[in-house]
């Protein structure tokens, strides 16, 4: 009675309507029609009968959209009113995916959604397909993120999720000629039916001029002068958990010209340079850097840096935190996460504002800023390792940059009073090295309270390697948590089958407790449930089958076993060991030695955005075309082999391919792969994975068991001691006769119509430097390429392989991921 708006009176913020949302659509198909026909004429103006895929698409999205509001007003009130401690996660990436169906499952309108639509005479699954995924993120680590604030949702953590809102995500990818050519992503051309955009929450962000000293009231105080600002503007995006009823909040920062530089140009009446500030200005958030693991030490991407780390911190400062919260209780109230370097220069913001704006003292602010700050660390290569030069730090944030030189002076100073005037190791350990450049690894773990690696391996190897100096010095900061993925997404959308199949086994609730899938051990013994988990394989072939003659014309033949590769194009991950495999088999054939008819038929999909400056990559995508046109077209293979590389590797494609796929590929050399994800996904889609131990590789086969994974290649150490040994790649190629003669086959133009020089880079790289040891793995490779084959002629074996990798792979859901960070590093309250 008292939610009656009152008569000609203002809505005051108490009132009950003011807090809850005024209504939530009913979740009944009647009304989801009626709403679905409202957003259709009165927010895009048209009639049933006269719109468009587009529109339709979008009245959809809307009509989600406004149920879910209805609980994100609510979360927001909850989340306020309980001033727990919450976990603010900092990332300059997030492959979100498409978002329509994800919406509808969390929300649990899937089935509503389908019968209204089919009410006014639409196929849901067209409008699915009209969406455009937003791809602002590279690959594992992005997509990391979206799995993270996923299962942040789920187990109703209060959370926040920062980032950068890229005009243009990740580059499309095309094929010219086999060559792979880029094209923009301009995600946003048609509108983005899920984000909210809040002008009037936005921050300044400085940049540029000097730094300064001043007498406050007789106390000594530095500020910052900065030259020039842009305007942070934040949209807002909904993270629904599970059908649990809490949304929380993705805020990603876009870049805006500020009035006050507007003003200033516009009154000097420069009207054209005026316009041209505002472009700049916009400039910061226009693009994602297409580089994944290989940071660019461009200006740009420092501006967006800070950018957007600055906005987020000010925001959760100034808007999240009660107007009156008195700093010194900060760590009792959030827990930034690092998700990589990418936004360390959060520390030194910190301390800033800490420091100048808020007047605390130095050693006050450093031991809040000690305990608000954990930095994951995603990489163990050498030239992954973020450093900024003290000249462009010193231009574009100087205020900054005096902060990091005092943090390495007391930091040195502790290293000197533990180990001693030991210059070597104070060089090794400085922040700041004798190239001038910030090492923000370095940075992330002296200001941060812990410092995890994304796999047990690599947490290990972070301990006795890349940050061995600083695990003497402070070895509590250290501690794993290895990585997970959604199984919303990844197993329940992606794979519906399977999904069917594991309920009508083990009920419900298997969804957000994914350790219970172990139930399925016994089901592995039961040939009728093997039959249907064989069926949903060969029907998620048939599915990719669609999708793939639909989308680029590829055909995948049902008897073929799908053998899968897809992720980042990187030296590391070794696409060529792949090539050499097909090269060899290719090769095996038309040489008379092996009757096609004794090949086990396989189809070789794969995925892979090379980064547009990496050279090296881009030739591989080049040969793994020119390879697939050759094999493909080679009656002499009788159908037996066939290359698919679909262009564009997205989130949207790996839905549809990982759930088909019988083997996963994952061959890394050992001790390069932090951890990967993909191989997680493939294992709980119930791939076998043929891999090194490498990554998260060496946790899954520990739980699927040697028998149910085809493990290859040298181990860490091993690398460790060939390198040491001085590798000869040469010595490989003249040991391995098949070795010799796929290499020779690609130098001799086979894949090129005879030109000799297309690919010789590749080979003579492989045979002269091959930094990731791809020719000493090759003999190792093939013989357990030998055992799969082997393995996929006993069906029902593998199958019961198949169903044991499901069953055992639980542990990989992002979910058992966050309550690691919970348990080891944020200690975070339980849940309201
Ligand atoms: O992060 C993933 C891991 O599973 C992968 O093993 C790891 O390679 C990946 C700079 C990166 N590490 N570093 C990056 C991405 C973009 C960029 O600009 C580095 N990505 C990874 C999740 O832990």
């Amino acid at each position: 009675e008292n939610s009656k708006l009152p008569a000609s009176r203002p809505l005051t913020a108490t009132h009950p309507l003011a807090l809850a949302p005024v209504s939530s659509p009913p979740a009944t198909v009647d009304g989801f029609v009626r709403e679905f026909l409202v957003n259709l004429n009165l927010e895009r103006g048209v009639a049933l009968s006269t719109s468009t895929a587009t529109d339709q698409y979008s009245a959809l999205a809307t009509t989600v959209r406004d149920y879910l509001v209805a609980r994100w007003l609510e979360d927001q009130r909850r989340q306020r009113s309980a001033q727990g401690k919450g976990v603010c996660y900092l990332s300059a990436e997030y492959l979100l995916g498409r978002q329509l169906d994800n919406n509808l499952l969390a929300s649990g309108l899937t089935e509503i959604a389908a019968e209204a639509m089919a009410a006014c005479g639409i196929d849901i699954d067209m409008l699915r397909e009209q969406e455009v995924e937003p791809g602002l993120g590279n690959g594992g680590l992005g997509r990391l993120a979206a799995c993270f604030i996923d299962s942040l949702a789920t187990l109703s953590v209060p959370s926040i999720g920062y980032g950068i809102r890229y005009e243009y995500g990740i580059f499309r990818q095309t094929f010219q000629g086999g060559e792979q050519v880029e094209k923009p992503d301009a995600w946003l051309a048609l509108g983005s039916p899920w984000e909210f955009p809040h002008p009037e929450a936005a921050q300044t962000v400085s940049f540029g001029g000097h730094s300064e000293t001043y007498d406050d009231e007789g106390v000594i105080r530095s500020r910052w002068v900065p030259a020039w600002s842009v305007r942070a503007v934040p949209y807002n995006y909904m993270v629904p958990g599970y059908q649990n009823g809490r949304v929380n909040t993705l805020r990603l920062w876009s870049a805006e010209a500020t009035k006050a530089f507007d003003l200033r140009t516009f009154n000097s009446g420069d009207y054209v340079e005026a316009v041209r500030a505002q472009t700049f200005a916009e400039n910061i958030s226009k693009v994602l850097y297409p580089e994944d693991s290989t940071p660019q030490g461009k200006e740009l991407r420092l501006q967006q840096q800070y950018f957007f780390v600055a906005a987020s911190i000010a925001d959760f400062l100034d808007k999240v935190l009660p107007a009156d919260f008195d700093v010194t209780d900060l760590p009792e109230r959030v827990i930034f996460q690092l998700n990589d370097t990418h936004p360390v220069i959060a520390v030194p913001e910190m301390m800033r504002v800490l420091v100048d704006d808020r007047k605390l003292d130095w050693d006050a602010a450093w031991a809040i800023t000690q305990q608000c700050f954990a930095y994951t660390c995603h990489t163990l290569l050498p030239e992954a390792l973020e450093v900024w030069s003290v000249d462009l730090l010193g231009r574009l944030l100087p205020r900054h940059l005096e902060i990091i030189y005092r943090i390495n002076d007391e930091f040195l100073v502790r290293v000197r009073e533990r180990f001693g005037d030991d210059e070597q190791r104070l060089r090794d350990m400085s922040i700041v090295s004798e190239h001038r450049a910030v090492r923000m690894a370095y940075l992330a773990t002296v200001a941060g309270a812990k410092v995890n690696g994304v796999a047990e391996l690599h947490s290990q190897l972070l301990r006795e390697k890349v940050l061995h100096d600083f695990d003497e010095l402070m070895p509590e900061k250290f501690t794993n948590v290895t990585n997970g993925v959604t199984p919303r997404r990844f197993v329940r959308l992606a794979n519906p089958r399977l999904s069917e199949l594991i309920t009508d086994a083990l009920g419900t609730g298997w969804l957000t407790d994914l350790e219970r899938l172990r139930e399925l051990e016994s089901y592995a013994e039961d040939a009728d449930f093997r039959s249907a988990f064989a069926e949903v394989k060969a029907a998620n072939k048939r599915r990719l089958d669609e999708v793939l003659r639909a989308r680029d014309g590829f055909e995948i033949a049902d008897d073929h076993l799908l053998d899968v590769m897809v992720k980042r194009l990187h030296e590391y991950k070794r696409q060529m060991l792949k090539v050499l495999h097909i090269v060899t088999l290719y090769e095996r054939v038309v040489s008379g030695r092996v009757a096609a008819s004794d090949l086990q038929p396989r189809t070789f999909i794969f995925g892979a955005k090379a980064a547009p400056g990496y050279a090296m990559a881009k030739r591989v995508i080049h040969l793994i075309n020119a390879v697939g046109s050759v094999v493909n077209n080679d009656p002499r293979l009788e159908g037996r082999l066939k290359v698919v590389f679909p262009p564009n590797y997205n989130v949207t494609l790996a839905e549809r391919v990982i759930p088909a796929a019988d083997l996963s590929e994952q061959i890394s050399l050992a001790g390069k792969e932090a951890s990967g994800t993909g191989n997680m996904k493939f294992a709980l889609n119930g791939a076998l994975t043929i891999g090194t131990d490498d990554g998260a590789n060496v946790e899954i086969r520990e739980l699927v068991g040697d028998d149910n994974f085809f493990l290859f290649g040298m181990s860490e150490p091993e690398v460790e001691e060939l390198w040491a040994s001085g590798y000869r790649p040469g010595e490989f190629a003249q040991g391995d006769d098949e070795l010799r003669r796929a290499l020779d086959l690609i130098s001799s133009g086979t894949f090129s119509g005879g030109d000799r020089s297309t690919f010789e880079p590749i080979v003579s790289n492989l045979l002269y430097d091959d930094r990731f040891m791809v020719l000493a793995d090759y003999t190792s490779y093939i013989a357990a390429q030998e055992r799969v084959d082997a393995a996929y002629a006993d069906r029902d074996a593998w199958t019961r392989s198949a169903i044991l990798n499901v069953a055992r792979t639980g542990y990989f859901s992002s979910d058992r991921s966050i309550r690691d960070y919970i348990d080891r590093i944020w200690h975070t309250p339980p849940a309201l």
